[in-house]
């Protein structure tokens, strides 16, 4: 990142939750410990040189879920994190102080981590379930995520208290005042699809006076990691390039892109984007390394500049 240059990211913190009487973000602790270089890349979740002498114990005792694992590092975040909570610290301010030890060392004032929202919100999952009357079962998107592996169809997503959400402090300002919005290439559903459901932050980027450009999670007929297909597929959207571009909509016909970038390998989708009002490029999307990713970020900037 240019020197001079202040990104603030927003996270969506509708996968939270609480287990074991502690509060776990994990979108906000993922974009945390990688840009603080503390993440298990392998895993792509939680400390790197984990433990796991806890959730052992506590498997010991028969104390369930088993199949969702904290880390013992990891715990010590969500110590923190709880205490503050219950102390009444809103979650904008928590981040904050936690990343006072992740981001403040190496970027100083020039890279702020914000929740969507101070308030409560969970992502659960309608799926079918024969056993029960109305032959559907809701589950907390850990539970679809995580115990059923997203293996089952998604019937309905359900965004618990999402209309009773309000931005967090600095999120609307962060739009508002940016030079260039970037849509990253994340689950058009239950990631991005979130953070624009809070009431205000999809007008605020539809007002906003920067660009605003989106990169594609799918590439072929195919996400590139998660699960957007199954997402996708739940809301009736054509699981392609073009087809979550158009979905988010050109800003001038009542969406929030200005641009969208596709990989090369969906180059002919291009046109479909541009007809819609959305300027398009295909250009590498495959996010290998940090050269690679450096380059997606410049053809987004390109895109649009
Ligand atoms: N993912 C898993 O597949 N299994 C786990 O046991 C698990 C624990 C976990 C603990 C903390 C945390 O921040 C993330 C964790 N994740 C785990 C990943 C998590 O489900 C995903 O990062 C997201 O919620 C997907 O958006
Ligand atoms: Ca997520």
């Amino acid at each position: 990142m240019a020197t001079d240059a202040h990104v603030t990211v927003v996270a969506n913190n509708a996968d939270d939750w609480w287990i074991h009487g502690l509060k776990v973000c994990p979108d906000l602790d993922t974009v945390m410990y990688t840009l603080g270089d503390g993440i298990d890349l392998e895993r792509g979740w939680g400390r790197r040189a984990e433990t796991w002498s806890a959730k052992e114990e506590l498997a010991a005792y028969g104390v369930e879920p088993t199949w969702f694992g904290l880390g013992d590092r990891d715990i010590a975040t969500h110590l923190v994190r709880t205490q503050m909570l219950e102390a009444g610290y809103p979650l904008s301010q928590v981040t904050q102080a936690l990343c006072r030890r992740w981001l403040e060392p190496a970027y100083g004032d020039r890279l702020t981590l914000l929740p969507m929202t101070d308030d409560r919100v969970e992502t659960h999952i309608a799926v079918a379930d024969a056993d029960s009357p109305s032959g559907k079962r809701v589950v907390h998107f850990q539970e679809y995520w995580v115990r059923l592996r997203a293996e089952v169809p998604a019937e309905q997503v359900v965004f618990v208290g999402l209309d009773q959400t309000t931005p967090a402090p600095g999120v609307v300002e962060a739009i508002a005042g940016a030079d260039l919005v970037v849509l990253p290439p994340s689950n058009p559903v239950v990631s991005v699809g979130t953070i624009l459901g809070v009431p205000g932050i999809r007008e605020a980027i539809r007002a906003t006076p920067a660009r605003v450009v989106g990169l594609s999670p799918i590439v072929g007929a195919s996400h590139v990691r998660g699960m957007a297909e199954q997402m996708l597929n739940s809301i009736g959207v054509e699981v392609s390039a073009a087809g979550v571009g158009l979905n988010y909509g050109a800003r001038s016909a009542g969406g929030v892109l200005d641009g969208w970038l596709v990989d090369e390998r969906d180059a002919d989708q291009v046109a479909r984007l541009e007809a819609a009002g959305i300027a398009a490029a295909a250009v590498p999307l495959m996010m290998t390394d940090h050269e690679a990713t450096a380059a997606m970020a410049a053809a987004a900037i390109e895109l649009v500049g």
